[in-house]
């Protein structure tokens, strides 16, 4: 049956195959966001929409940021891409220079991807090529966490440990394996930030340590705080074991700061939230503010300079992107750096951490709520789950709060917030109670 065209939606909806999308519910019902400023979208039929989300966890400073447009606008007009294999210009060297500043103890060396799973894969590759410039080319394992995310490359699957991103697609990378997730709602239901039991589950890299012989392990990659997931913080004392485990064997910790870097805790990046320092640390989406695609891999000084000592006309690692350290983002991550500095964005979440965790467990109570969670402004609100139906509830209560004029994500039966870091507390008071009116309303 034809129907009338809705304003501000494009007529042919078919040749777009959008990305983790159910592609034919959405474009039976698309919901287009036209504009955005600040803290709102505006959707197509005109509704201010408040951004929970960040868009994707990562419009940290907010939407529309005027210092940001105009960096990247006068890049573009100066220099709009020039080459960074044997060649170089200003904009990622400053970059570097300053984000490493920012990074507490050797993480010293950046190098520049265009997106997280980049980033990922990058690290990955980076952590195998540094044990064989060491000569141990023996350690090829890479070990991930169940329930864990790190993009859609195929380290980054391989790595990750959520099914559905993962059975699609075949063998993917040999000598992986997984460490259990920290999840346990018997335990820990309700917790407030880090929850209190779980720090034994570090353990299970001591006994893959015991199965695969250290020898052959050269990495393991963790997110510091689970975002895709559904939230989940580490259990306290749990990173810490990581680290010492990893230090006995000579393993690499990679911590994967796509969602947490750049003030999502309070802190400018997790390393230093929790006090444990990586040997290789991701970032994306805040990295830029979200404004120009970017990301970034920091390395610890030791890992960059056993790269350094071939002939000095060699290439010391066969690696990067046509767009690595694109001009247009690295001025929008400068201009993101000092937007962040200027409005003190990187500890706006500890400030703000109390008003939003208070609000996100005014859910306990709410209907079908069987667990929140939240660290730093990042929360996941677990629902029970229909009888074969997982996820249905949650999408539901999505739709519900969007149509209210609220952006969640759900993820399985889990609903998440992470909006931009200048958020109000009126309006963590209205993502949190659009949620509660509508979880009122569903089966
Ligand atoms: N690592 C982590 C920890 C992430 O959260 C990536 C890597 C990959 O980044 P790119 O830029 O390649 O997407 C991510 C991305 C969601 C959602 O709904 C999360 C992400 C991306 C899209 C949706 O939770 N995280």
């Amino acid at each position: 049956m034809a129907t009338a065209p809705l304003a501000n939606v494009p007529n042919n909806l078919e040749s777009f195959w959008m990305p983790f999308t159910a592609n034919r519910q959405f474009k039976a019902n698309p919901r287009f966001l036209i504009d955005a400023k600040d803290m709102h979208y505006t959707s197509h039929d005109g509704r201010k929409i408040l951004d929970g989300m960040a868009g994707l966890w990562c419009v940290n400073a907010g939407h529309g940021r005027r210092e940001i447009i105009q960096a990247v606008q006068a890049q573009v007009a100066k220099l709009d891409f020039a080459p960074s294999f044997q060649m170089g210009h200003p904009g990622p060297f400053e970059l570097a220079a300053r984000l490493t500043a920012l990074l507490p103890g050797d993480l010293d060396h950046a190098f520049f991807t265009n997106s997280g799973s980049e980033a990922v894969d990058t690290a990955l590759k980076i952590a195998l090529a540094y044990h064989r410039v060491r000569g141990e080319g023996g350690r090829f394992r890479l070990i991930g966490r169940e329930r864990g995310y790190h993009g859609v490359g195929f380290g980054g699957i391989s790595v990750g440990g959520m099914v559905a991103n993962r059975k699609q697609f075949g063998t993917l990378l040999t000598g992986v394996d997984h460490l259990r997730h920290t999840h346990d709602l018997e335990q820990n239901a309700f917790s407030r930030g880090e929850p209190a039991k779980g720090a034994h589950l570090a353990d299970d890299l001591q006994r893959l340590v015991e199965l695969h012989d250290p020898a052959t392990i050269a990495a393991v990659i963790v997110e510091p705080v689970a975002g895709s997931t559904g939230v989940l913080p580490p259990p306290q004392g749990y990173l810490k074991r990581l680290r010492e485990i990893c230090d006995r064997h000579g393993i690499l910790l990679i911590f994967d700061e796509v969602i947490t870097g750049f003030g999502r805790l309070g802190a400018p990046f997790a390393t230093e939230y929790f006090g444990v320092l990586p040997d290789i640390m991701t970032c994306a989406k805040g990295l830029t503010n979200a404004t120009v695609p970017m990301g970034a891999v920091f390395v610890r000084k030791g890992i960059y300079d056993a790269f350094m000592n071939a002939p000095e006309n060699m290439v010391e690692l066969f690696h990067g992107y046509t767009y690595s350290a694109h001009p247009l983002a690295a001025a929008a991550g400068l201009a993101a750096l000092d937007v962040y500095k200027a409005e003190g964005l990187f500890t706006r979440a500890k400030e703000l951490g109390k008003h939003f965790e208070d609000a996100a467990h005014g859910l306990k109570n709410a209907r079908h709520v069987v667990d929140v969670r939240n660290i730093g402004l990042m929360a996941g609100i677990e629902l029970d789950s229909r009888p074969g139906k997982i996820g249905a509830r949650a999408y539901e209560a999505f739709l519900k709060c969007y149509e209210a004029g609220v952006l969640s994500r759900s993820v399985g039966d889990t609903l998440t917030f992470s909006p931009p870091l200048i958020v109000t507390k009126a309006q963590i008071d209205e993502m949190f109670g659009t949620l509660a009116k509508a979880l009122a309303t569903i089966d």
